[in-house]
């Protein structure tokens, strides 16, 4: 990914303590739409300082929170559903809320990215709770042509460990539908998960989408999973540290289920 190196050297002088994001935006015909357009607006964690409220990150992997965001089971804003074209290009950005103080709204932590999609049984997206199956259509470990640069010399200050990471420090990132998706109206889910030994932080959030699709051999996606269901406390593949000594990413396998590619 194209960027300029010199403010993201100014960016990695200022650290803050803590760092959290959302992605409340949808990238939709190449243009970020804005915040909540798309995307199931989410509820601020109670208990918390209003910085850090709405973008604290989930870590139970049983909460209905994992499947799009804190109260977001169903919707309670007006969100707009995208008309998107089967095999087409969208993308999630953590664009503003972002945490106060922070330098950028960007995916902050290492870790993993993935897609996701659950058809509505109705027309109603705003009803539907997503508590109907999800399939994976896209999977981000390693780094990727989009990543960020961080081999120029500019970069050094980053930390190494991190950079291995596909999606970390990216403030957005874009991906396909498949070709074969039914049409129908669906949750498209983006997940970006920030793997700990103990409290692994999950960051999700919804859009609302309508797939078009006027193919006569449209697939059968899966395999499918529930959400929550998918993850379990303590399983290897979430609950682990990205800085162990002999975590190697080349052979890092992300958890199941598997992307459907279409
Ligand atoms: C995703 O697409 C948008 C719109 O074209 C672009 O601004 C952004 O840089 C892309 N993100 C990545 C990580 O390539
Ligand atoms: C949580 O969601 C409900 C709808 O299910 C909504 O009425 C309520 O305002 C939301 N709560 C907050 C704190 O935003
Ligand atoms: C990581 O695994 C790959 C593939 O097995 C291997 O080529 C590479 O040397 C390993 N890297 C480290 C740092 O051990
Ligand atoms: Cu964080």
């Amino acid at each position: 990914m194209r960027l300029s190196v010199v403010p993201l050297l100014s960016f990695a002088v200022f650290r803050p303590a803590n760092a959290h994001y959302l992605f409340g935006r949808l990238i939709l015909d190449g243009k970020w739409t804005k915040t909540w357009e798309y995307i199931r607006e989410v509820s601020p964690a109670e208990g918390m300082s209003q910085d850090l409220a709405l973008v604290a990150p989930n870590t139970n992997p049983y909460s209905p929170d994992l499947r799009c965001g804190r109260n977001a089971s169903v919707s309670w804003s007006p969100v707009k559903a995208a008309t998107i074209r089967a095999g087409d290009t969208v993308g999630f950005a953590a664009g503003e809320p972002m945490l106060q103080g922070d330098r950028r709204p960007w995916m902050y932590h290492p870790g993993y990215a993935s897609a996701w999609l659950s058809k509505s049984p109705t027309d109603d997206l705003n009803s539907y709770t997503g508590d109907g199956d999800w399939f994976k259509i896209l999977i981000v470990t390693g780094r990727t042509e989009r990543s960020l640069d961080f081999t120029h010399p500019d970069m050094a200050l980053y930390d190494k460990l991190k950079a291995v990471w596909g999606t970390y420090r990216a403030d957005s990132w874009n991906f396909t539908i498949p070709r074969a998706t039914p049409p129908g109206k669906y949750l498209l889910r983006f997940e970006h998960i920030f793997p700990n030994k103990v409290d692994a932080q999950f960051y999700v959030n919804c859009a609302h989408v309508d797939i078009v699709n006027d193919r006569d051999d449209v697939g059968n996606p899966g395999p499918v999973v529930k959400i929550p269901g998918v993850y379990k406390q303590g399983q290897p593949d979430v609950y682990f540290s990205t800085y162990d000594f002999d975590f190697n990413i080349t052979t890092f396998v992300p958890p199941e289920p598997a992307v459907w590619s279409g």
